[in-house]
Order: structure tokens, then sequence, then C-alpha cells
């Protein structure tokens, strides 16, 4: 086996460059010249301070001019904006999860979709109270997806996965009036509560926003995870590999790109039919490579094993690589950039969704019932793109990691019983990691989620960071684009455990695992919810006491202040490398740093030192363990 060395962020720069290199040839925009176009940015937009709610504005709040013309101050602007933030991301993540919920509607055992996990699909039921003693599996999942989609409009009541939660956070949520009802509510509200002349009180809006992400956390990225898992199956350890280099000079590249993995996983079983390959090969290619970019990327590594071509700030390169036959996209966090910039190589861009339509793409529509078809049309498409190649323009970095994939909550329950030494006989549960912890073998966890942003390096605060931490025998779960910059570093090789500390080190040894778990998508921090609660009963504590943080050190979109919100909502200290919009009012800030651990028992730190932001969690979860006295 080849030594081990994790890829240093220079490393990725330098192919970064040698990549805008290849792109200048044929005029390429990229967004790292964008950036030097948009700054410096707009200081009323970065601080939350202007209104633009109703026409009598836009309103902007300065020394001369405190208050917009109905009156509004500073911190009810900023509370609404930071309130309006918060419900498009929960709006985003919770319809994604009704688009899994409808694709469950159309499983078929003879159809596109079926049920892969049928046993969780049953735990899932029995936990709703549905009988499911002699049904037919695919009645139980179309009841199951009608029951799931009723969850979004229900007239009456809170959420059916708030039950999961240990009895103490589900008082806190009632106490506080912060239980979110049916999903699509708590975003109507948010809009309603923000329109001209509704609330302006600080403390009313950042509840509002607290609740609104917990509809999104424990509602609509809950459902996209659990029913994704019933219809593609629960992710299961798996190897992988991770960054550039994993895209082939001789095969008809296929990149998938998103959110949505209803598309993704059907592209995959096309790329696999022999017929596609025979087709392939007879139009020169050695075969189909699907590689993926941002969290579909991490839908399919994690059940299928795909590669990982790159996250968010990687999305160009893989077509500034010229090796790129379709990068085919479903929803979220796509670059409109990628449209022209494909028109500068021989890529075809594929948009398949009428809620992500672009300019100078390809729309192929794509839905659950024609899935097949259009899948095959896109894989189609892209081999009898595979002559078009430039191949004076090809250049891939040979640059890529292996990666262990696939720690969904149940996999993390099995692969921690090889660690037990425990004499209660408690196999199937967390008791494992709840003793790792009490014990002090590991110091505790941090939660490392989100994306990538121009105003940080890239990718260095999310390595730095886990480097720092697994070294203090901290273990990390990570999904989104903070997992895929690990895979890419090397943190998700199982050898990286020479970089922990003693004790995580020998826990890696032990259940045979990376210091830093892939847990999976963005919806998938719905699995680290269920993680902590989970935790927090085997542990007989509250989720708040546990020494546990969140970290979003690189986020940049809604859906990440959406995820935020719940994380601290569900009593976990969240950690912030980028600052949202709300530097413009203290009440807000205060709120969000201080004010609201009265209530939910944690609260937001923004640090942009990104060491400094590793040692202030490091101290708190020392201060936990004090406090809990292990
Ligand atoms: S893809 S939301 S850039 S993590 Fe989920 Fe990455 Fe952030 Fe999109």
């Amino acid at each position: 086996m080849s030594e081990f060395k994790l890829t240093s962020v220079e490393e990725f720069e330098q192919a970064t460059n040698e990549l805008l290199e290849n792109g200048a040839k044929v005029g390429a925009d990229a967004w790292q010249f964008r950036v030097k176009n948009q700054t410096p940015h707009c200081k009323f937009g970065e601080q939350g301070t202007c209104c633009r709610i109703c026409t009598m504005g836009p309103c902007r709040i300065t020394p001369k001019a405190p208050r917009g013309i109905c009156g509004c101050d500073v911190h009810g602007i900023v509370g609404r904006n930071f309130l309006r933030f918060t419900a498009g991301g929960s709006a985003t993540h919770s319809d994604h999860g009704r688009e899994i919920c409808h694709t469950l509607h159309e499983a078929d055992p003879n159809g596109n979709y079926k049920v892969k996990d049928p046993e969780k699909l049953i735990r899932i039921a029995k936990e709703w109270g549905v009988e499911t003693e002699g049904k037919d599996i695919y009645d139980l999942a179309h009841e199951m997806s009608e029951l799931a989609l009723l969850e979004y409009g229900k007239p009456f009541g809170t959420q059916r996965f708030l039950k999961r939660a240990p009895q103490h956070t589900q008082e806190i949520w009632e106490r506080e009036e912060i239980a979110p009802r049916a999903i699509d509510r708590e975003v109507a509200c948010s809009l309603h509560m923000t329109h001209m002349g509704c609330s302006s009180l600080p403390e009313a809006l950042v509840r509002q926003s607290l609740r609104s992400g917990l509809s999104d956390g424990w509602g609509g990225s809950m459902m996209g995870t659990e029913f994704s898992d019933v219809l593609f199956g629960t992710p299961k350890p798996i190897e992988t590999e991770a960054n550039l280099g994993v895209m082939k000079e001789d095969e008809v590249n296929i990149i998938v790109h998103g959110h949505d993995p209803s598309l993704s996983e059907m592209i995959c079983e096309y790329a696999d039919d022999p017929e596609m390959i025979a087709y392939a090969k007879e139009m020169g290619a050695k075969g189909i490579n699907v590689a993926g970019v941002c969290c579909t990327s991490n839908e399919v590594a994690m059940r299928r094993g795909v590669p990982m071509a790159g996250n968010f700030l990687q999305q160009e390169n893989v077509v500034l690589t010229g090796a790129c036959e379709a990068i085919v996209v479903d929803v979220q966090c796509i670059f409109p950039a990628l449209g022209p910039l494909s028109k500068c190589f021989h890529t075809k861009f594929v948009t398949t969704s009428p809620i992500a339509q672009m300019p100078d793409a390809e729309y192929i529509r794509f839905n659950a019932k024609t899935a097949g078809e259009n899948a095959k049309a896109i894989v189609k498409m892209a081999i009898e793109n595979f002559k078009n190649r430039k191949p004076e323009l090809v250049h891939i970095p040979h640059m890529k990691q292996k990666a262990t994939v696939g720690y969904s909550f149940e996999s993390i329950i099995k692969t921690l019983d090889k660690v037990t030494n425990s004499q209660v006989d408690q196999t199937g549960t967390l008791m494992p990691l709840w003793q790792c912890v009490a014990s002090g073998v590991i110091r505790g966890a941090v939660a490392m989620v989100g994306c990538n942003n121009p105003k940080v390096r890239p990718d260095t605060a999310h390595i730095e960071l886990m480097k720092k931490l697994i070294a203090h025998d901290v273990i990390i779960v990570a999904s989104g684009c903070s997992a895929q910059a690990a895979a890419r570093a090397g943190l998700m090789d199982k050898r990286a455990k020479d970089l922990c500390g003693a004790g995580l080190k020998r826990v890696c040894e032990l259940a045979d695992i990376p210091p830093v778990l892939h847990m999976g998508s963005c919806v998938d921090i719905s699995r680290m919810m269920v993680l902590v609660a989970e935790l927090a009963k085997i542990g007989n504590v509250n989720i708040s006491q546990l020494p546990v943080v969140g970290c979003a050190p690189e986020w940049m979109s809604e859906k990440a202040v959406s995820i935020g919100n719940y994380v601290v909502a569900t009593g976990i200290d969240t950690y912030l490398g980028v600052e949202p919009y709300v530097s413009g009012s203290t009440e807000v800030t205060g709120l969000l740093t201080n004010g609201v651990r009265d209530w939910v028992e944690a609260a937001y730190t923004v640090e942009k030192d990104i060491d400094k932001l590793g040692d202030a969690m490091l101290a708190r979860i020392e201060e936990k363990r004090a406090a809990l006295g292990v």
C-alpha cells in the first residue's frame, strides 16, 4: 500500500490554477474573477440593515436615518431579514423532502423506484402508529408517503418526528412555543410575520427563526433522509475516492450535481447498463464514469461508492478539465455560470427540474414516472458527446484520495459494537460511544457541516479544524461539502487515524473507521439529530449537556442558516466561520449569540479566525465534560 499523506490546500489550489489556465485558452469565466468584481460587498446587505419588503423603500439604516419609512428600527429590519433567510433554507430542504415523499408514492415492484429498505419503512410505520401486519410493502410505502405529505400541511398538531427527541428537549420546544407545526405552515408563517406591518420585535422574529429551522431539521430534512433510505437503501460503510482525479481521460465522464438522489440514482443505474457501456465503447470510450459534486455526490457516494469529484467551489473545475461530457443537475447549489462555461467546452449542461431552470442549458424534464427513459436519454447524450472532446483542452489533475463513507445512524451503531468493552449487554445501541465519551477516550464530537464560501480560502477551515480536533481526540461527523473537503484531503482514509490523539486513534483501530465519519448530504444533518438524541438518552443527560458542538466554518446558503437554527434549537452550541447578515443589530446579534441560551440551552458563536474557532470549540467541549463530571 502506498504511503499515506494528506492532500494539502496548496495542492488543491495548484490544481485549480492549472484549470483556470486551461479555461483561459477558451475565454472561460470563473467564480474567482467574479468575486473580484463583486468586492467590496454592500455594507447594508452585509449588516442586514437594508429593508426591501415593501415599495416605500428600499430603506437603509444609517445614524442619520435610524428608522425606515414605516418606523421600523434596525433591530426589526435585521430580525426580519434573518427570519426570511431562514425560511428560504427551511423551504428548500423541506421541498426536497417532499419530492422524496412523492417518489415514494411512485414506488412499484416493477417500476423505476423500488423499496430497497423494507425494514426501515416498517420501523418508521410502527413509530408513527401505522398498522404493518400482513400489509404489502408497496401498499405500506404508499400509505406512509401520504401520511408524510400530510405533515407538510396538516391543520393541527406538531411534527411526528419530534417525538424522537428526549423528553426534556420536547418540553423545551413546547415551553418556548417553537415546536414546529405543519412544515409548510412554519415557512408561510415566517413570510407572514415578516410582511410589511407585522412583526418587528427581534425576540419574536428570532423565536420563529428557530421554529422554522426545527420544521426543517426534525421535519422536511428528516423526511428526505428517512424516505431516501427506504427507497435507495440505508447507507453502510463503503469505499470510494475523492477529488478531481476521479475523472477519467478515456471514459465518458458524467457529473451529477445538486441534491435529490431520485435523478442521480437513475443515472447511475443506466451508466451501469451493459447496453449503454457497449454504446460508449462503440463511440470510442473505454466505459462510463459517473462522479459527483455537492450533495448529490454525497447521496450516491454513501449508497453506491460513486466517486466524489468535488464540493461547491469545485463545480466549475469539473468543466474546466475539458473531460466532462455532461454535468447533470437537479436542485440547489448549482452555479448558473455552468451554462456559459459549458459552452466554452464540449460539455452538455443538463438541467432536469422545474425548480432549477437556467439559461444555456439542455432541459430534460425529469419526473418519477418517466425517470428511466429520462436517465437513459441523458446517459446517451453524454456518450454521443464523447467524440466532441477536444484533446488539447483535456487536463485532469491527478489528485485523489481514498475514503470510506456511508456512516448512517444505523451503520454507526453497528460499527461501534466492535468497540464495546461494556459488561452491560447493550449491543445495538450507542452505549459503546457513550462509554468512550464518558471515559474520556474520546473527548467529544463535532458535527462539521456546510458549504464553501469565497470569503474563506476554500476548504482550509474545514480541513484545518478537522486536523486540530482529531488531534485532540474529538471525533468528527461530517456532511455536505464539509464531508467532501475531508474526503478530498484524505481525512476519510482510515489511515488518517495516525493524525489523531491516542484515544481516538485506538477507537478508530478497534472500530476500523476513519476519524471523520461521512454522514451524508445536507438533509442528512437530520441523522446527526437522531444520533445526539439517542446518545443523550443512553447517557441519561440532556442534549445540551453532551460534549458535542456543531460547526459550519465556510457556510454560504440560506439552508445553512436554517440548519444552524435547528441545531441550536436542539440544544447544541453552533460555531460559524462566516458572519450571518445580522451585525447591524446589537439586539438580534445578542439574542443569537447569547439570549437564545435561556430558551434552548445553546447559542451561536461567530469567529472568523479559524484557529480561535477551533480553540473555542475545544474549550466548550471541555467545559461540558467538566460540568458532567467526566
Ligand atoms: S451542497 S448547501 S454548498 S454544503 Fe448541500 Fe454544499 Fe452547502 Fe450546497
